[in-house]
Order: C-alpha cells, then structure tokens, then sequence
C-alpha cells in the first residue's frame, strides 16, 4: 500500500480540503473545522476518556509520558473503538498530507487535560527542539531540521471541551512555522509573544496544526474542563513517538482496515 492508496480508501480526495483551507495551513500553519464532531460521538469520546482517566488512575498515560498539572491519556489506538474515526479522519488527513506533503504514519494518539492552575508549558515545536536547547543536543529522531527543510510533523487537536480564554486553550504563533525554534529566537520561552493568538473554540472543534508552529498550552484558570485528544503523525522515515508495533492489540488490528494498519504502520504485525 503506499499513502495516496490507503488516503483514497479513508476518503480523502483532491476536494476534501478548499484552496483557501490549504492557503491557511500553508500561511498561518494551522487550520480550524468547526463542529466536526457531531454531539452523539462527542458524548461518547468525553464519556471513554473520564472512564479511562478512573480505570488508570496514577498509570495513565505512562506508555507516553506523564506532565505534572495534567491529566495525560496515552495508546488511544488501542483503547476503544470511538477513536477509530479520530486518526483516520479524511479532512484531517487530507490537511496533515498536506503539510507534511510525503508519506507519512501516526506518531501517537494522546489525551490532554490541564487542571486547575496547571498546563503552562514554554512556546516549543513538537520536533528535537521540544526537548533539546542547541542544535548539538538535538539527537530526537536524528535529524536537526532548519526552517527550510521538509515538514516532519503534524497534529490534530480534538476538543472535547470548549476551549476558552480562562481554561487552559492552546496558544500559537501563526506563520512560526517558517521560524528557527523558538529557543534560538526567544530569550524567555515562557513570555508572550507580541503575534500569539489563543485557539479557543466550541467542544467538537478539531484543529489541524503543522507541529513546527510556536506552541502551547496555557494555564487553566477557572478549572472548567478542558479535555483534548492529540492524533499526532510523523514523517514516514522517522520513529513514532509510540512505537505502534509494540502497543497494537490483536482486537485493535483485526478491527480496523488496512488502510489503518498501514496508517499506523502495523501491517502484518498479526
Ligand atoms: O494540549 C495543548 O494545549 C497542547 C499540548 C502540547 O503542545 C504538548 O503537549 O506538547
């Protein structure tokens, strides 16, 4: 199977996206469709990511990582039928084939909640930068990415809540994508920068961002619930932030299409 084959077999076609959608993914780095999830799948993603949050408790989202002010969820793969339909989404895929422009798979799919007083993180790119603060350090997926190489990574923000000023939205730089990262421009990472916008929005709201672009989360205030689901993909050479072939169930791959085993990068793993 190669990508174009398993995107036509998930839906997506050269008319998923408009040329204006595009012109924003390419200009600004991100992209917001509102209500494209209906109320009934909503309900049923809110109530699967409360009973995996009770059924983990201090283990969730340790095959990932864990964030301290968060409660994180993690191998949503592999944990409920409702998320099939997140990482295989047409017009996400369509925008993320669209940033990344090559062939490429699902790095992760992760679940986000800050609680009250907790979620700020420092402006960085989901790329080696994230973790690393010289380009000599940066060893994450072994390439060192200028702002004029390929595109590596691209996420999608599945909100589950309403994203608001006082909750904890996800702040962003539009157009830092073209940027170096923002620690090699930035003296204080943890500042305001003078073009940030907050992407607040209607729970069912998805976007679609190229994970080179300045982000991040910011302090829920009011403590009002703020749950996010991260389908997350990568650049096809590199290694995905949770290595799929390890975590995949035998029930998660005999229930999805190929389309999503290869997806996933799965194929004949059962
Ligand atoms: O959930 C968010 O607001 C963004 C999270 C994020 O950027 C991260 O965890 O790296």
């Amino acid at each position: 199977m190669t990508i174009e084959e398993a995107l036509t077999q998930l839906g997506v076609s050269d008319a998923t996206l408009t040329a204006e959608e595009r012109q924003r993914l390419d200009e600004d780095g991100y992209l917001i469709f509102p209500d494209l999830i209906d109320p009934v799948w909503l309900k049923a993603l809110q109530d699967r990511f409360d009973a995996l949050l009770a059924e983990e408790g201090e283990r969730a989202g340790t095959e990932v990582h864990q964030e301290a002010g968060t409660r994180r969820l993690s191998d949503l793969m592999n944990k409920g039928a409702v998320f099939d339909g997140c990482y295989t989404h047409p017009k996400v895929l369509a925008a993320i084939h669209h940033i990344l422009q090559s062939d490429f798979k699902v790095s992760a799919m992760n679940g986000r909640e800050p609680v009250q007083g907790g979620g700020f993180q420092a402006w960085h790119e989901d790329w080696n930068e994230a973790f690393f603060d010289s380009p000599e350090q940066n060893q994450w997926n072994g390439a060192y990415r200028e702002p004029d190489d390929p595109f590596y990574v691209a996420i999608s923000l599945w909100m589950l809540d309403d994203f608001t000023e006082t909750n904890g939205a996800t702040r962003v730089v539009p157009g830092s994508h073209r940027w170096r990262a923002p620690q090699f421009e930035m003296a204080d990472r943890r500042a305001d920068h003078p073009k940030q916008v907050l992407l607040t929005g209607k729970a069912g709201t998805v976007v679609v961002m190229n994970s080179h672009l300045w982000h991040g989360g910011t302090t829920n205030v009011s403590g009002a619930r703020r749950r996010v689901l991260h389908p997350y993909y990568v650049a096809r050479q590199f290694a995905q932030q949770e290595d799929q072939r390890r975590y995949i169930r035998r029930e998660t791959y005999e229930r999805i299409s190929p389309a999503a085993r290869y997806l996933l990068d799965v194929e004949g793993a059962y």
